[in-house]
């Protein structure tokens, strides 16, 4: 609950409205437990929650299209030589019109399919007339639970809507301050028409399957009176003169993330069995099991940027009045961080699919690009927060994802190019799609499952598990790394390993070695190196690809005036503002270029970037706000977080490309992760740790707990007036070697590094660097003076 009575303001982790919802896509409340989602709308006369299951997909096996069944997006309609023919004609004349390249090597994708909205409830309250009083509908991000409140007649009328991880459902509970006043019918709609209701003991199931492809679904809703009388309808539940009432709901389809035949078991055991368990507790303790699961994930990070401890505006006003300054703008700016965590717990949790391009949400059967995976930048974005933030359990349904694209991924390979390994293109679906979309500007991007590959090492460098390395990340990226190994091709002109075709995503012509593909590919040679390194493996492969890495062009050039290369030839347009800035790869998430290491690099990082401008979608802003941090540049990762809260958001603090596309939002929070605190693994137990990396001068004092840096370092980090105040850290796992940058260590100020036990710490200090060693489960702080 976020406050004890309507009247009171709710505290400030509280997105709150004082109307209902009448738009889903900018008012309405997201819930969700990763695979079960809801949005709640809040009417006082019909509730309504809209309501999705993150496997309900058209397409895929079983379904066909234009008379061709579904084939993985495999490419064996590509005509022999189709592939040397490009790499010829890009030998020849440089470069090529993308239209030119899907002729060439592309096809229709057959059934490709999309996420598909589950169906609706609604719940109909009697005499609720139009004029109710004190009316407030929140969502309170330490507990996960939307809230309905309002008075009618001086009874106080309360809903709460839960999506519980641990009991598997979605619960509401209705409430009317005194016995006998709650009375209402429940509907439960599917927008399927071949979907079959019955109603049985306040149990309303709808089971059916998909027209297209045969998936089954059922759906159960279990209506539970307190006092009061239930009395089942043709269709629906009701509920007379209660005190109380519990919606139990659970949604199911017959769904495996496995190939070739992606199904498994139907899913009405399930469905049922977690109903049943659900309703032999009582409410309070579903609630209690929510609340323990939930907020000991949400509670790791505090961030505290001089926001006042309770919020005084509705969350749409104070989104409307947003200009970037002052106690509402820290407000809303904070809200805005922890709400990209909240919706990553609720999208994405170990045993579903990852996040979707709209998380778990969709209420359309045709949701902009299929509502699917697309692994160009939006799939990636969608996990940068899970690392930094402390959330790192929720990248799980990502590596079982990637995990299951290989099978798939492996005869795309051997149907390109005759190559080893796997590839997955620009974008995926729920059922391995490994091919390309015949969109010719969006079409190829082969690169996407190396870049995949990036989050299971990154796993490996905040975790540390040496155990997921060796079972889990290694084998798959060593397989993406194979690929890479065989499809690379010197370049005409210096010999140097290039990726050909490659295009730079949705931007500029074909060509050979465009930078990011290079970047790309670099990064996963060198990360399969380490990884190899770590585990001992296979030495004869590692120095396979230590040869291909020293002879691959590295994709980082300075150009005419002065912008880091989009392409191998310097065609730049300085006055170019495309919303991809794909070449700055190196720079974010990669680790290649940063101020301190390649300052020219930087420095052409950052002219690209003026360039470009602080346009763009929601995602770009919000990868602008990356870069901006990892160039230290506090402010300007401030204005484009300003530029994104204030032209790119939506009334429920959803981002907007637009339409609706979560990634945004995730890629925000990360961004000002990435501002407070910014790590790299050095390898063997090493690790650099640099505090306030772009603290933005309207930040002036605040505090930061549990962020998460590279070698399971967490740290908490108070400041004022741009400078750290007082730093903690731990290393609950390992022991590591920390170099720690700081501000806080110039200016001759003397710096002590204390235990928990007051005991002082050996360290070595230069300059604005500390270098010492943490040892497992001890607590430090470095104490300065002067
Ligand atoms: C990428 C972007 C688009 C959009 C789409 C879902 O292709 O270029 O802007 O975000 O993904």
């Amino acid at each position: 609950m976020a406050e004890d009575t309507a009247t009171s303001l709710p505290h400030a982790l509280t997105l709150w409205y004082l109307q209902p919802a009448t738009d889903w896509e900018s008012e309405a409340l997201p819930i969700g437990n990763g695979r079960l989602g809801a949005m709640a709308f809040g009417g006082v006369a019909t509730e309504h929650l809209q309501l999705n299951e993150k496997t309900l997909w058209t397409g895929g096996p079983g379904a066909v299209e234009d008379g061709h069944p579904y084939a993985y997006g495999l490419w064996e309609r590509q005509r022999a030589g189709a592939l040397q023919e490009v790499r010829d004609h890009l030998a020849a004349h440089g470069s090529a019109e993308p239209a030119w390249l899907a002729e060439k090597l592309g096809q229709r994708d057959w059934a490709f399919g999309a996420y598909q909205p589950f169906g609706d409830v609604y719940i109909d309250v009697h005499d609720a007339g139009v004029s109710a009083d004190n009316y407030r509908r929140s969502l309170d991000l330490t507990t996960a639970i939307a809230r309905v409140d309002y008075d009618i007649d001086g009874i106080h009328y309360s809903r709460e809507h839960l999506a519980s991880y641990p009991d598997g459902v979605i619960a509401s509970r209705l409430e009317a301050s005194q016995a006998g006043k709650l009375s209402l019918t429940v509907r439960f709609e599917s927008p399927n028409r071949h979907a079959r209701v019955h109603v049985n003991d306040g149990r309303i199931t709808i089971r059916g399957s998909l027209p297209d492809n045969g998936l089954r679904y059922e759906g159960q809703l279990l209506v539970v009176a307190e006092d009061g009388s239930l009395l089942d309808g043709e269709d629906s539940v009701t509920v007379r003169e209660a005190r109380a009432a519990t919606l139990l709901l659970c949604l199911g389809t017959d769904y495996a993330e496995r190939y070739p035949s992606y199904r498994g078991k139907k899913p009405h055991r399930k469905v049922s069995r977690r109903i049943n368990a659900a309703a032999a507790q009582p409410y309070s303790a579903l609630r209690t099991g929510h609340v323990t699961d939930y907020a000991g994930q949400f509670g790791r990070v505090r961030l505290d940027i001089g926001a006042p401890p309770h919020t005084t505006l509705p969350t749409d006003e104070l989104l409307a009045g947003y200009d970037g300054t002052g106690p509402d703008a820290r407000a809303l700016e904070s809200l805005y961080f922890q709400y990209g965590r909240y919706l990553l717990l609720a999208s994405s949790r170990p045993g579903s699919l990852p996040a979707n391009l709209q998380g778990v949400w969709n209420a359309s059967p045709t949701p902009p690009w299929s509502s699917d995976y697309h692994v160009n930048i939006n799939l990636q974005m969608n996990y940068w927060p899970a690392e930094t933030t402390n959330l790192a359990e929720s990248v799980t349904p990502l590596v079982d994802f990637i995990d299951a694209l290989r099978p798939a991924g492996r005869d795309a390979a051997k149907q390109l190019d005759g190559a080893s390994g796997w590839i997955v293109g620009n974008q995926t679906n729920v059922w391995g799609f490994a091919g390309v979309r015949d969109h010719p500007t969006s079409f190829w991007f082969p690169e996407a499952a190396a870049w995949l590959c990036r989050h299971l090492w990154e796993h490996y460098e905040f975790g540390g598990e040496v155990d997921f390395l060796r079972t889990k990340a290694f084998p798959i990226m060593a397989e993406a790394a194979l690929f890479w190994l065989d499809f690379l091709v010197p370049d005409v002109n210096d010999d140097l390993l290039v990726v050909s075709p490659s295009y730079s995503p949705e931007h500029g012509p074909v060509t050979a070695g465009a930078s990011m593909a290079q970047q790309v590919v670099a990064d996963l040679f060198a990360h399969t190196i380490a990884a190899s390194e770590v585990l001992g493996e296979d030495p004869a492969f590692r120095r396979r690809l230590a040869t291909a890495l020293r002879r691959l062009d590295p994709g980082l050039r300075i150009g005419g005036w002065g912008q880091l290369q989009e392409w191998k030839a310097d065609v730049d347009d300085a006055t170019d503002d495309h919303r991809h800035v794909s070449h700055l790869y190196a720079l974010h998430p990669g680790g290649r270029i940063s101020p301190g290491k390649t300052p020219e690099l930087a420095q052409a990082a950052m002219a690209t970037l003026r360039a470009r401008g602080d346009g763009g979608t929601g995602w770009s802003k919000a990868w602008k706000i990356n870069f901006w941090a990892r160039l230290h540049d506090g402010d300007h990762a401030h204005r484009m977080l300003r530029e994104l809260l204030r032209h790119s958001t939506l009334s429920n603090l959803w981002d907007t490309h637009p339409p609706f596309q979560i990634d945004g939002n995730f890629g925000a929070t990360a961004g000002m992760a990435e501002m407070l605190l910014q790590s790299r693994w050095d390898g063997e137990n090493r690790a650099t740790l640099h505090i306030l990396p772009a603290l933005p001068t309207s930040w002036r004092q605040g505090t930061v707990t549990g962020l998460r840096g590279r070698g399971a370092v967490i740290v908490d980090i108070a400041w004022a007036g741009g400078l750290p105040t007082r730093i903690h850290f731990s290393s609950p796992g390992r022991d590591v070697k920390l170099r720690l940058v700081s501000t806080l260590f110039a200016n001759g100020r003397y710096v002590l590094i204390q235990c928990a036990t007051g005991d002082l710490v050996d360290h070595h200090r230069s300059g604005t660097l500390v270098t010492m060693q943490a040892r497992t489960g001890e607590r430090y702080e470095v104490v300065a003076t002067g």
